[in-house]
């Protein structure tokens, strides 16, 4: 196994982004889980582009996250953006557990909401846009089966700009973690937890913004008591792309049964989850899925570009 020195220097920050960072400038942390685990080729690899573009288009930089042969990477280029897409499910799928051993092996790997966090962190970046956030998967009582995505946010301080979380998961027993860990999750404009395809769960939010300028002073005072915990800024998907909720309902309980068919467990469940339901609703769902990521990427930009705004203002 080849070896590499945990040296500072070991985090890779992209030229573009290092400098955008020393200047104060707006930049967007965005994950590679989603590319290499959550959707198929070539897919993956537009959606990826176009994330990218859409963050560019409201004035921050775009940073991707992984560890590309070892080294953890803010901000990759096209080249390891297409070698992420291209060879997918090949990549390992990295959270904080297993962080050490790509970084210790020399591996490549796409990081979850968890490891795209906490990368962010290190670099310097407040803001994130991912698709949805891991989180209590249904039957955890008996499985035990909790993202570290929940215990990340509890830990690090980077806003997550996402379409709430699918419900594959259990979204009531996700808020009350969330809860219990003092993690604010931030209706944009809704008093409801978006539910990814489906603009609105029966879950009630106590917080809300309505604005990019609201949820960059949310941001603000929340360092500013030195909080440590990230803040779960949830995004319902733009109505022209949502699916009805009854149809994601019947898709995600079949998937959910092929899934205790197959055997399927640990970390291999999120990925086999969403490869199925994609599969189910003959590309519906995916067609989704790309929209709600690129309205994310949307507001977070505007929402770092708020924060260095008031940044630059003191
Ligand atoms: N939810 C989605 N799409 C995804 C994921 C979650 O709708 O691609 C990915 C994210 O990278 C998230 C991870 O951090 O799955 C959670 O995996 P697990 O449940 O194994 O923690
Ligand atoms: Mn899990």
């Amino acid at each position: 196994m080849k070896t590499i020195d945990p040296a500072p220097g070991l985090l890779h920050v992209a030229p573009e982004v290092a400098q955008a960072l020393a200047d104060g400038r707006a930049v967007v942390a965005l994950e590679s889980t989603i590319v290499a685990h959550g959707m198929p080729w070539p897919r993956n690899l537009e959606t990826a582009r176009r994330v990218e573009t859409e963050v560019r288009a409201q004035g921050a930089v775009p940073a991707t996250i992984a560890v590309v042969a070892g080294r953890p990477c803010v901000g990759l280029d096209d080249t390891e953006l297409q070698a992420l897409a291209r060879e997918g499910p090949r990549w390992l799928k990295l959270s904080r557990r297993d962080l050490a051993h790509a970084v210790a092996g020399g591996h490549s790997g796409a990081t979850t909401v968890a490891t795209t966090m906490l990368l962010a962190a290190r670099a310097g970046i407040d803001v994130f846009a991912t698709g949805g956030i891991g989180g209590v998967h249904r039957g955890a009582a008996q499985s035990f089966d909790i993202s570290a995505d929940l215990q990340e946010l509890a830990r690090t301080p980077v806003t997550v700009v996402c379409a709430g979380a699918k419900s594959i998961l259990d979204l009531g027993l996700t808020l009350e973690y969330l809860e219990t860990q003092g993690v604010p999750v931030v209706g944009y404009g809704t008093d409801r937890l978006p539910a990814f395809f489906v603009r609105e769960s029966p879950h009630t939010l106590a917080l809300r913004v309505d604005s990019p300028a609201e949820a960059a002073a949310l941001v603000r005072a929340q360092r500013a008591l030195g909080l440590e915990q990230g803040i779960v800024l949830a995004n319902p998907i733009d109505a022209a792309h949502a699916l009805p909720a009854d149809r994601v309902e019947a898709l995600i309980a079949q998937a959910l049964d092929d899934a205790a068919r197959e055997g399927v467990a640990g970390k291999a469940i999120t990925p086999y989850l969403l490869a199925r339901v994609n599969a189910l609703s003959g590309g519906d769902s995916l067609a989704a899925n790309v929209e709600l990521v690129a309205g994310n990427a949307r507001l977070a930009a505007r929402v770092a570009v708020a924060l260095a705004q008031a940044r630059q203002t003191g």
